[in-house]
């Protein structure tokens, strides 16, 4: 039995673990970088060990401090997060190796689905549609020609190492297949040292929906629904949902099926998500399994009414799945909108720095998973994103009330964010209609950078004078006179004009 986990990663999401610990009755253990001292998850934990300097290299991929933190401590799992050491097949290895359970799936799975050419194999042997294209490494630039002349372009060349949209080319016209092959390879062999690269047909307008899965020992796999996650800037996600506005029962159905074929056919263990793009008509390819718990999960959770993290932890000790597919349900609908403290207005610059005051926003049908606080300096090192913001609603419509709603009321200085680019999303007229593809921002790029009638400026004129009328009373205040004996007149505030004396 699991009594102990190390988290090793930080921010929101190590945060978010150590919340399902702390109900499990299980101590957490943080790991921190020198930048992180200071961090919320150091903060929560029961206790914390430092792995090493700010850099990731030197700390959240520092395996050799992670394990030896592990052992210290005395946990008896890890969970990786996401990012950092969640896809590495050998630091699954590694805990298995020190006697640690690794909360996720073996090094088989994540091996084989981290190879895109070996998964695209496997998929194909499983019976899941993958887009058209080749199943071996393309040998060279002849080739990659014929390949493109044969299933017609436009085409894509992508890193068989690769995903998440990193060593990929579109190419339009056959004359460009040479030099993208060459590209492909050189950008595929600097990022990730395996210059595989393959083809497939470019399925053009593309909507990304992801399902997610849940896998146990016992031979149990089950799909909890669908995602959208189409709202995507330079293959950062920035708004995902559930229902997809694009799904129907009968493709929910089959689309599930599928994911959980893709799975079993890895057998796969624990929480994980099968990636698919569906073209506007509906046909739909598997594109890649993601073989970690995702920072969209909790729109999953809210819906279906399931804790992911508990549930990986309940896998990792040898419980069967507490439900059938059978007894799982979508009920409403939720949204979640990501905070990046980053500057919309400067092509989305990262924009670290101390949050100088924060009032993040609460009330029905909202969960806000963050881990910043007022005096926080948010690092350069990591990834900018600080706050989930998570609505629901019984309908998208509600939800949509919500999530305006919990952006009109988070208030966030001294670091620029996109709070203001997210509320233009939720008026704009495609995202209201849920007619969107993964081509949403740029088709919609006038409206989200045009500044509202009645947005930042405003308000912050409102802002400033307010100030300025509290500062010039501040300097004749004298302290409210208390007139109960036995507590304070704040019923009586706003009521009796004469309480408090000016
Ligand atoms: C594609 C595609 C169109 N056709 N593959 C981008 C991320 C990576 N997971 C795969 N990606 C794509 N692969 C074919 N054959 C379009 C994309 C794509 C995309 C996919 C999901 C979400 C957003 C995207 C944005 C641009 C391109």
């Amino acid at each position: 039995m699991i009594k102990k986990v190390l988290v090793a990663n930080r921010g929101e999401i190590a945060v978010r673990v150590m919340r399902s610990c702390r109900e499990m009755g299980i101590r957490s253990v943080a790991v921190y970088s020198d930048a992180d001292r200071n961090s919320m998850h150091v903060r929560y934990a029961d206790e914390a060990y430092r792995i090493g300097p700010p850099p990731s290299r030197e700390s959240y991929l520092n395996v050799e401090a992670i394990i030896g933190a592990a052992k210290s401590s005395g946990a008896d799992a890890i969970h990786p997060g996401y990012g950092f050491l969640s896809e590495n097949a050998s630091f699954s290895a590694r805990c298995r190796q020190e006697g640690i359970i690794f909360v996720g799936p073996d090094p088989y799975a994540i091996t084989t689905m981290g190879d895109k050419i070996i998964a695209r194999q496997t998929m194909i042997k499983a019976g899941v549609p993958v887009v058209p294209g080749t199943t071996e490494k393309l040998k060279d630039e002849q080739e990659a020609l014929e390949i493109a002349r044969q299933i017609g372009v436009p085409v894509m060349i992508k890193a068989s190492a690769g995903g998440g949209g990193k060593g990929m080319r579109l190419v339009k016209h056959l004359d460009e297949v040479g030099s993208a092959f060459r590209r492909a390879r050189s950008e595929a062999i600097n990022a990730f040292g395996d210059d595989s690269v393959y083809i497939e047909k470019y399925i053009e307008s593309p909507h990304h929906i992801e399902f997610q899965i849940l896998a146990d020992n016992h031979g149990n796999v089950i799909h909890l629904f669908e995602r959208e996650c189409s709202i995507q800037r330079r293959h950062q996600k920035v708004i995902e949902e559930t229902p997809s506005p694009l799904m129907n029962p009968e493709l929910r159905r089959e689309m599930g099926e599928t994911a959980v074929q893709a799975a079993k056919a890895v057998n796969y263990k624990g929480a994980g998500t099968i990636e698919f793009i569906v073209s506007d008509n509906l046909e739909y390819y598997f594109l890649e399994m993601n073989t970690r718990l995702q920072v969209e999960h909790p729109v999953t959770e809210r819906v279906v009414g399931v804790d992911l993290v508990k549930e990986q932890i309940s896998i990792a000790n040898g419980n069967p799945l507490p439900f059938r597919q059978e007894d799982l349900r979508q009920t409403g609908h939720s949204i979640q909108c990501r905070i990046y403290a980053e500057d919309p207005d400067n092509n989305f610059m990262p924009n670290p720095g101390i949050i100088k005051h924060i009032t993040e926003p609460h009330g029905l049908g909202l969960r806000c998973d963050g881990y910043v606080y007022e005096g926080y300096e948010i690092p350069i090192y990591y990834d900018p994103m600080i706050t989930k913001l998570i609505s629901w609603g019984e309908t998208r419509v509600e939800a949509i009330a919500r999530m305006k709603r919990a952006l009109y009321e988070y208030k966030i200085t001294g670091v620029k964010t996109n709070i203001k680019f997210l509320e233009k999303i939720m008026d704009t007229r495609d995202f209201i209609e849920g007619k969107y593809n993964t081509h949403f921002i740029e088709n919609n790029e006038a409206m989200l950078h045009a500044s509202r009638p009645c947005g930042i400026e405003c308000e912050d004129m409102a802002i400033m004078a307010a100030f300025i009328d509290y500062i010039a009373k501040m300097e004749s205040i004298q302290p409210p006179r208390y007139t109960d004996e036995l507590g304070s007149n704040w019923k009586d505030f706003g009521r009796k004009r004469n309480v408090l004396r000016l």
